[in-house]
């Protein structure tokens, strides 16, 4: 396909300013330079060093979450505009670690998507099942509600300036992967879904794959026809790890 390849990390919550140099000196200087974009998505407070580090390289970054206010008595909370004052690209919208954790429902990540896209940012959709919805075959359902809930509110367009990571809830940081077939079976659904309401913006629509992403699974995940990169979470700390993934994609 004429899509290009995504490999994002997600740091989670790890890292200091030590680790984090070592990290990226360790991806930058191991990197081919090769058509693959790669990403890495960090938290709020080392966005700084990321933009120092990063600027400039084909390495892009970005964040983890983001506040769906534009502005104002949100204590706590980080705007979409601050994010791209510190030259993200990407954020992520809807981990599974965010509904779960902090209750963020369907809405509240379309509304987080919208704020994303009116700063210029490129928002990650996050979108999964748990082991009890796979159980109760209730996948397809599940995923279609939740990529539903951001055309609702910000059209299929906008899809076209994001980003969808389907990350089944039970295979993240488990070391439990969906197979390759698994993984291409809910992309190929998402996909159908954006083209029944728009043939173009689903041919180009990156999709990324996430949920104990390694560099013994990445290459046969990402030969999967749908499948346009990956959503990497603790194989993205490590630096070695990281580049075969991006080598593999
Ligand atoms: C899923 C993934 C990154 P991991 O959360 O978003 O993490 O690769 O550790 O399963």
């Amino acid at each position: 396909t004429a899509r290009t390849k995504l490999v994002a990390g997600n740091w989670k919550m790890h890292g200091n300013l030590a680790a984090n140099q070592a990290l990226l000196q360790d991806i930058l200087s191991g990197l081919d330079a090769c058509r693959t974009e790669v990403a890495v998505c960090v938290p709020f407070p080392y966005l700084a060093q990321a933009q120092m580090l990063l600027t400039g390289t084909q390495v892009a970054w970005g964040a983890q979450t983001v506040s769906e206010h534009a502005q104002g008595a949100y204590t706590g909370e980080t705007a979409a505009a601050m994010l791209a004052d510190f030259g993200c690209r990407y954020v992520l919208v809807g981990h599974s670690e965010r509904r779960a954790l902090y209750g963020e429902s369907d809405a509240a990540v379309a509304a987080k998507f919208a704020a994303a896209l009116q700063a210029g940012l490129t928002p990650v959709l996050c979108v999964g099942e748990t082991l009890a919805e796979r159980e109760a075959g209730a996948t397809g359902a599940v995923v279609i509600r939740q990529l539903e809930a951001v055309i609702a509110s910000s059209g299929v367009q906008a899809l076209a300036r994001a980003v969808v990571a389907y990350e089944p809830v039970w295979a993240i940081g488990t070391g439990k992967t969906a197979t390759p077939q698994q993984a291409q079976d809910v992309h190929a659904l998402i996909r159908g879904r954006v083209a029944a309401d728009d043939a173009k913006v689903a041919e180009e629509l990156q999709m990324l794959y996430g949920g104990s992403v390694k560099p013994g699974n990445a290459a046969e995940l990402f030969a999967m026809p749908d499948i346009d990169g990956g959503l990497i979470g603790g194989a993205a700390l490590v630096a070695v790890d990281f580049l075969a993934i991006c080598a593999a994609a």
